[in-house]
C-alpha cells in the first residue's frame, strides 16, 4: 500500500510476522565416510507458516567435498543444502518448505562424508525462520 509510514508492517495489516534464530550448539566429530550424523532443533512461538528459512553451518572439514548435508523437518520435507560441493556456502537458503505449512516443530540437519581419507568436525548450525500468519 502506497503511503504506509510503518515500515514494520509490510504487508499492511494488523498480523506482524515473528523472527527467530535459533542454534544448535553441538561439536561432534563428523566420522569418515561413514554413517551420517543426525542434529536437531525444535522451533516454538513462531506465527504458522514459514516465509524465510536460512541455515547457517559451521563445519570444520579439510575436504568440503567429502560431504552431504540435508535439512528436513517435521512435514517431510528435506532438501540437499551441500551435495559434495568444493567451496559451499556456509549459509543458505532453505527452499524445501512451502509456505502454506506449518512452522513451529523439529527441525533436523544430517551430515554424510562420502570419502575416506579426511574427516572433520561439526561446530554447530543456526536457523533463521521469518514467519507469518497464514
Ligand atoms: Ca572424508
Amino acid at each position: 500500500m502506497h503511503g504506509m509510514s510503518d515500515m514494520h508492517v509490510p504487508h499492511g495489516n494488523s498480523c506482524p510476522s515473528y523472527t527467530t534464530s535459533v542454534t544448535v550448539s553441538i561439536t561432534t566429530a563428523i566420522p569418515d565416510n561413514s554413517t551420517e550424523i543426525s542434529t536437531s532443533v525444535t522451533v516454538s512461538g513462531l506465527a504458522t507458516v514459514p516465509v524465510d528459512v536460512i541455515l547457517t553451518l559451521d563445519i570444520d572439514h579439510p575436504r568440503p567435498s567429502d560431504l552431504i548435508v540435508t535439512i528436513d523437518n517435521f512435514n517431510g520435507y528435506s532438501e540437499i543444502v551441500w551435495n559434495n560441493e568444493s567451496n559451499p556456502s556456509s549459509e543458505i537458503i532453505v527452499r524445501a518448505f512451502p509456505s502454506d505449512d506449518a512452522v513451529n516443530g523439529t527441525y533436523n540437519v544430517h551430515i554424510e562424508d562420502t570419502v575416506s581419507g579426511q574427516s572433520g568436525t561439526l561446530l554447530g548450525w543456526d536457523l533463521y525462520i521469518v514467519s507469518n500468519w497464514d
